[in-house]
């Protein structure tokens, strides 16, 4: 297959989009894809400090490399979880974060250090709470609320995560599968600030493939952690989206369809009617938004100490 623009050999073919481009041409076409998504969006605007949440993994760094290559003003947050389980797993993903941005002048990394910062790293909160096999949902709840956090006091419009298609299609897929309505209803691009102490959230690269955003960290040499966290294997997202790839396999565009579809049915009103929203009060403590009665699920954790 030959470049579309240009005629030489391509370097990748989507067949979901029937585009084959060049090494030269493929990183020009995922800049303008990307452009057009914050603009379609409306996910943020030129004159809007954008904090990017760094995982040391491709999508995240090459959304920051997209972000700075189109003139945005894009910091980055790490958040070091301190999870080691014999590959060191956060120390080596927060190198690649330090090095990418050691490599961009333009580029400001906050590391946020969790045992540093609140006396455990996220393996020990987990064993405290007596799921030593299962943290992630511990895990996602503290990094929810420290982005929050560096979002809101470091004065940051927007908080831009890596999530890519095959993300979403997974989530869509499992939200779907289990009529998690409530999911559904908040599952967009674009989720904006409510003005009670959370920052809007974007997700520029939703609609990359996740073959798309590899290719493109690999032609722009960005050196990035492979390996997924330890303890990610047998989550069920991995298995949804082996599913939908077997479906994609049989049926070229059908993840892009999944997703796409449903922004469409979004856009048109679907999920639109009033949901019964929490009421939502300052937390005591941190002050972010939250419906428990006292202190907020991420207060609790550490309370209980
Ligand atoms: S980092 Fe944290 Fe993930 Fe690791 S412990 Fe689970 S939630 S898998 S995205
Ligand atoms: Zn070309
Ligand atoms: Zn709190």
């Amino acid at each position: 297959m030959r470049c579309r623009r240009c005629g030489n050999p391509g370097a990748i073919n989507m067949r979901q989009h029937k585009l084959s481009l060049c090494t030269e041409h493929f990183p020009e076409w995922f800049l303008e894809q990307t452009q057009r998504a914050i603009k379609n969006y409306r996910m943020f605007a030129h004159a809007e400090r954008v904090l990017v949440a760094i995982s040391g993994g491709k999508d995240s760094l090459a959304l920051w490399d997209v972000l700075l290559k189109l003139g945005y003003q894009a910091d980055g947050v790490y958040i070091d979880l301190g999870i080691d389980h014999g590959s060191s797993y956060s120390a080596r993903s927060k190198d690649k974060a330090a090095a990418f941005a050691a490599q961009h002048p333009a580029a400001r990394l906050i590391v946020v250090d969790i045992l540093h910062l609140y006396g455990e790293s996220i393996p020990q909160v987990a064993q405290r709470r007596h799921r030593p096999q299962r943290p992630c949902s511990i895990c996602g709840l503290i990094k929810r609320h420290e982005m929050n956090r560096v979002a809101l006091e470091g004065g940051y419009d927007v908080l831009a995560t890596g999530h890519n298609l095959d993300d979403e299609a997974a989530t869509l897929f499992g939200n779907v599968l289990h009529w998690q309505v409530d999911y559904l209803r908040h599952q967009f691009p674009v989720l904006p600030a409510d003005g009670q102490g959370l920052a809007r959230k974007v997700k520029p690269f939703c609609r990359f493939y996740e073959r798309e955003t590899a290719a493109y960290t690999l032609i722009r040499g960005i050196d990035y952690i492979e390996d997924e966290c330890p303890y990610a294997t047998g989550a069920t997202s991995l298995a949804h989206k082996e599913t939908l790839n077997r479906m994609e396999h049989d049926s070229p565009g059908a993840k892009m369809h999944f997703y796409t579809n449903f922004l469409k049915a979004k856009e048109a009103g679907l999920f639109a009617a009033e949901e019964t929203a929490p009421e939502l009060h300052p937390c005591p403590q941190c002050r972010q938004p939250t419906s428990a009665p006292d202190l907020c699920n991420f207060c609790r954790l550490w309370e209980e100490k």
